[in-house]
């Protein structure tokens, strides 16, 4: 959170803060003898609030939709969910390098992935299906849908993209809070995690070869999913008819 807070300056409108300065600039200026850092550190604390409290909601419906599936059909369609919001230091880089001014009012008009939950599931038409029941919900309000699990990325990633606005009722007002949404099968995930660990854990760029085999073992990942949809269909585990939208 530092980092951030050392980025932004205080305008002195209202609530307005806003990086206008180089870096080396506001540390001379701003640093923690100032009580506007303080009030920055408060404001920082109480949007990360807003948006914990959306990840809250939209796991507990989650939460709610498994467990009566659970009851009805003797089986999850959501292996697990994993939730996180976004490190100042990632929503910073975010923002610079779309050449956003620095500011909270900023931050929160336009990136969308502060707050984030990942759902994963056993079977494709699980990932449809849960998603379908999400945005089903009147509380809730699709603002983008991303499909790579139709349209794969160029090196073999695959997962649904759901940004939707959350509903959450405050002390004195409702508020609609922005949550990006990641739903994936267990193979789709295997392959997503494990390439994030050797694209962020090592210092060095990938070679033609390295992405060549990345996207083979996306294809195998595909496969295999495939291979468990078309057992989940044969045993009836699973509809065909909600492979896709
Ligand atoms: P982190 O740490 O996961 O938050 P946008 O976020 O919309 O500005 P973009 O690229 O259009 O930018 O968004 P998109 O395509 O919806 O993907 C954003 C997130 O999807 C990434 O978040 C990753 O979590 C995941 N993702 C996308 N492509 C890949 C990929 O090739 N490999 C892996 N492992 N994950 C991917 P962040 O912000 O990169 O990071």
């Amino acid at each position: 959170m530092n980092n951030i807070l050392k980025n932004l300056k205080n305008t002195g409108e209202d609530d307005e803060l806003i990086l206008e300065v180089s870096i080396e600039e506001e540390e001379d200026r701003l640093l923690p003898r100032s009580a506007d850092y303080l009030d920055m550190e408060k404001q920082y604390d109480q949007i990360m609030f807003f948006y914990e409290s959306g990840i809250r909601q939209l796991t507990a419906k989650l939460d709610i939709l498994n467990r009566e599936f659970q009851f009805c059909n003797d089986r999850n369609p959501i292996e697990y969910v994993k939730s996180r919001i976004k490190t100042s230091e990632s929503i910073l880089r975010k923002m610079k390098k779309q050449g956003l001014p620095l500011t909270f009012s900023c931050m929160m008009n336009n990136i969308r992935d502060i707050a984030g939950v990942r759902v994963v599931c056993p079977f494709i038409t699980d990932v449809y299906q849960v998603a379908r029941l999400l945005i089903g919900q009147p509380d809730i309000e699709l603002v983008q849908i991303k499909d790579y699990i139709r349209e794969p990325k160029e090196n073999g990633y695959r997962s649904l993209h759901l940004i939707v606005t959350v509903e959450v009722y405050f002390s004195d007002r409702k508020r609609k809070v922005p949550v990006e949404v990641q739903l994936r099968t267990i193979a789709m995930n295997f392959w997503a995690s494990t390439e994030h660990q050797l694209r962020y854990k090592k210092d060095r760029a990938f070679t033609e070869d390295i992405h060549r085999q990345l996207k083979e073992c996306a294809q195998l990942m595909a496969q295999a999913d495939e291979m468990m949809q078309k057992l989940a269909e044969n045993l009836n585990v699973s509809d065909q008819d909600d492979l896709f939208w």
